[in-house]
């Protein structure tokens, strides 16, 4: 397992040198931020955050996120001008020394939560997502922002994607996910680069737009489209894992066995019934995930690829970027990685 750590850049109020100080710390997960969707990203910037990552002893090998265009997403005519462009993009990664990239097949929002500083009794905060709280939200007539959504759209804009994706639909979706792939892994396999899609957060529809990266029979799909080891999954346990429908030890097994899985993000988070769920500290008795069955999932299928601590709560009094403070993801990382190193011994 490589132990990595996701990093916003110069911006980022963690720095490297903390991030360094962890125990094992070995990757950093960065991308370039100062670029639009369907952009090529400048070397210089990919330059720039390798340069830093190796001040600090770190190696920058895992890219979160190169951004797919919504025009790929729908299958408009203009696609393949953006994937020409995504191409590029990881040639030119691959040639700074990247071995992953993450990304996600979302329409129009990434991860949905309807409160990122949720305080629980011992005053720390996390993310959380209330079905009663979304269940008042109209994203196309309220002017609604939930965190996470990419707030460059204006209502109007975010009204016409909705329409466009009623049309396209979870088949549309799967279609323009798949001319996608056949584009763009067999780039991935001459650059050496494992594409890993991340599921979709949470995993089922919202407000009536199609997601399909959400469960078993799906990521079966999913990798079946294109069968190759290039075509992977990041595994995000609290994103699979925050519907009761998933088990996740098990998917875990089973991907990490075909070899799909080059990047996990592993976090813990607490389901109620009614759908809702809070992001809890990583401990297993403090959500509803299992740590220790994961985590003895991957190293019985011999587990080689990235693993990053995901989302912490906010605690000690830091503050920053919800769910990528330090102090609570530097306490994953160690609580993880003395599973791994119990579980690895008793192998
Ligand atoms: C949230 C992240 C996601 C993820 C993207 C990958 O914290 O897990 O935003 O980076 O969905 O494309």
């Amino acid at each position: 397992m490589k132990l990595s750590f996701r990093w916003y850049g110069d911006s980022d109020p963690v720095s490297l040198q903390y991030i360094s100080q962890i125990p094992a710390m070995r990757s950093i997960v960065g991308a370039v931020y100062d670029v639009k969707p369907g952009e090529v990203w400048p070397e210089e910037s990919i330059k720039h955050i390798k340069d830093e990552c190796e001040k600090a002893g770190l190696i920058f090998d895992v890219v979160e996120s190169i951004p797919v265009h919504e025009d790929i997403k729908l299958g408009e005519p203009t696609r393949d001008k953006y994937i020409e462009v995504y191409k590029e993009n990881i040639r030119r990664v691959a040639k700074y020394g990247v071995k992953v990239v993450c990304y996600n097949f979302m329409p129009v929002f990434d991860w949905t939560r309807t409160q990122l500083d949720k305080m629980a009794k011992d005053g720390s905060t996390s993310l959380v997502m209330y079905m009663d709280q979304l269940k008042g939200i109209d994203p196309l007539n309220d002017d609604v922002s939930l965190p996470g959504w990419d707030a460059s759209y204006t209502r109007e804009e975010v009204k016409e994607l909705f329409k466009k994706y009623a049309v396209v639909g979870e088949e549309g979706l799967w279609k323009n996910l798949e001319y996608f792939l056949k584009e763009v892994i067999p780039v991935a396999e001459e650059c050496g680069v494992k594409m890993a899609i991340h599921p979709d957060d949470p995993p089922y529809p919202i407000f009536g737009l199609p997601r399909i990266i959400t469960c078993e029979e799906n990521v079966d799909r999913f990798l079946s489209l294109y069968d190759s080891e290039y075509n992977g999954l990041t595994f995000c346990t609290g994103s699979y894992g925050c519907a009761n429908f998933n088990d996740i030890p098990r998917m875990v097994r089973k991907y990490s066995a075909m070899n799909r899985i080059p990047f996990m993000h592993i976090r813990n988070v607490k389901n109620f019934e009614d759908g809702s769920f809070e992001e809890s500290a990583h401990l297993s008795s403090c959500g509803s995930l299992d740590m220790y069955e994961i985590v003895k999932a991957l190293v019985e299928t011999g587990f080689d690829g990235y693993m990053r601590p995901d989302h912490g709560r906010m605690i000690w009094g830091e503050t920053g970027k919800p769910g990528y403070g330090l102090y609570d993801r530097a306490l994953g990382a160690a609580y993880l990685t003395g599973i791994f190193e119990a579980l690895e011994k008793n192998k």
